[in-house]
């Protein structure tokens, strides 16, 4: 009888279907990713959190850049396991993966969001995991091309749902690209820093100069002559640097953008300097005693104001008694409940996309730390898209 139903309801599936694939997952798991085939008497774990293939979340697989290009989505996931841009520990080419396997409990419950009041994974928008961009870890120069053409196929697309009306004023919202399309969204799990050059070129490409919201405890504008010595023209671009060539090439909106949880050390008070000429406003990770978390979101706030945002979250933002498996880690850092609760306080603004990078899981406590505290920061980060679409009235 139970195999009847599997059999039956699978059939089913792939009968509505109106083109020919071969994978294993049925597509129409895309559309109905949480209306499962078997339902067990009320058991609500069943393969749901620690069996099966892991994607972020469970989300289903969608194999957007290969032989999938043509299902739309409005939220993808995607990874950037790159990690030869390390100046200290190696091993974010593992990110991806550990993040994935730190995010299997998200939607145990359903992923029900309180604070935001939202269930980002029944919003309606179609949210897919897309697997990892092809990077060679042998060429540094071909695998930054590979991680901006990788993102840029996926950003170039356009978004599954339409964008709706304002909530307030009921009138059409219209998309904030140049080229008045609606894009999807994309949230790349790293993979060291440095790909964050390549991904701000592919946002360039469809939005231009773009406001950046950095959670780091380093300023990554560094010239290449401080931070590394710059050898040779490869070797200066690295995951201390690359928001100085992001600069250098007018990809980032000057005076609204914004580091915060700064606490590394300095060549000296120059690299501050140099910062400032980068276009960033910097909150350090000690404003938290005196500012509180409510201090540091009206300062982030303040600054991006209604802009298109782009938002680079380094773990090691956090504190290494909650993250310890990364690149470079500094103590003194924000909790992850305070990370988790600045980024809450980011609701309404217009993300474009994000990333989260420098998580190098072979660091990590067996108790899954890092992953996890990625994953968790990443759910608020999906809160936050889901409750705000990425359109604007027309003025
Ligand atoms: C959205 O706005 C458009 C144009 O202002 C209007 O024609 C349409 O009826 C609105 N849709 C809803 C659901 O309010
Ligand atoms: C950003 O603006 C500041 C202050 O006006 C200026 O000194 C700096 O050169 C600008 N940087 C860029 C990259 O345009
Ligand atoms: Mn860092």
């Amino acid at each position: 009888m139970l195999k009847l139903a599997l059999v039956s309801s699978f059939v089913a599936i792939a009968a509505a279907h109106s083109h020919d694939h071969h994978d294993q997952a049925p597509m129409d798991y895309v559309r109905f990713p949480y209306d499962p085939i078997f339902r067990g008497a009320g058991e609500v774990t069943a393969d749901s959190v620690f069996s099966g293939i892991t994607t972020f979340a469970k989300l289903p697989w969608v194999q957007c850049l290969t032989r999938e290009q043509d299902v739309p989505f409005d939220i993808a996931f995607i990874g950037a396991p790159f990690d030869t841009g390390t100046s200290y520990r190696p091993g974010a080419r593992f990110g991806p993966a550990g993040i994935r396997a730190g995010s299997r409990r998200l939607t145990l419950y359903g992923g029900y969001n309180v604070p935001l009041d939202v269930n980002p994974f029944q919003s309606g928008l179609r949210i897919v995991d897309c697997g990892d961009i092809p990077v060679t870890p042998y060429d540094n120069k071909f695998a930054i091309q590979q991680i901006e053409d990788g993102h840029r196929s996926l950003l170039q697309r356009k978004a599954f749902s339409p964008l709706g009306n304002d909530s307030i004023t009921g009138a059409q919202l219209e998309p904030l690209s140049l080229d008045g399309k609606s894009h999807p969204r994309i949230i790349t799990l790293g993979g060291d820093h440095t790909i964050v050059l390549p991904l701000l070129r592919s946002i360039n490409s469809v939005y231009g100069p773009i406001s950046v919201i950095h959670f780091d405890s380093h300023l990554d504008t560094w010239k290449p002559s401080v931070f590394g010595g710059a050898p040779s023209d490869q070797a200066a671009i690295n995951h201390g640097t690359y928001f100085y060539w992001a600069s250098q090439e007018g990809l980032i909106q000057n005076g609204t953008s914004i580091h915060g949880a700064i606490r590394t050390t300095l060549s000296s008070l120059e690299d501050y300097h140099n910062d400032d000429a980068s276009g960033f406003q910097r909150i350090e990770a000690r404003e938290i005693d005196t500012i509180g978390t409510d201090g540091i979101i009206k300062k982030i706030r303040e600054t991006v104001g209604d802009t298109p945002v782009y938002l680079s979250i380094d773990i090691d933002s956090i504190d290494p008694a909650f993250a310890p498996a990364t690149g470079t880690p500094e103590t003194g850092g924000w909790s992850t409940r305070e990370l988790r609760t600045i980024l809450r306080g980011l609701d309404g603004l217009h993300i474009v996309s994000a990333d989260i990078v420098e998580v190098a899981p072979a660091y990590d406590t067996n108790a899954e730390l890092t992953t996890m505290a990625a994953a968790d920061v990443l759910f608020e980060v999906l809160s936050v898209m889901a409750k705000t679409p990425l359109g604007k009235v027309a003025a």
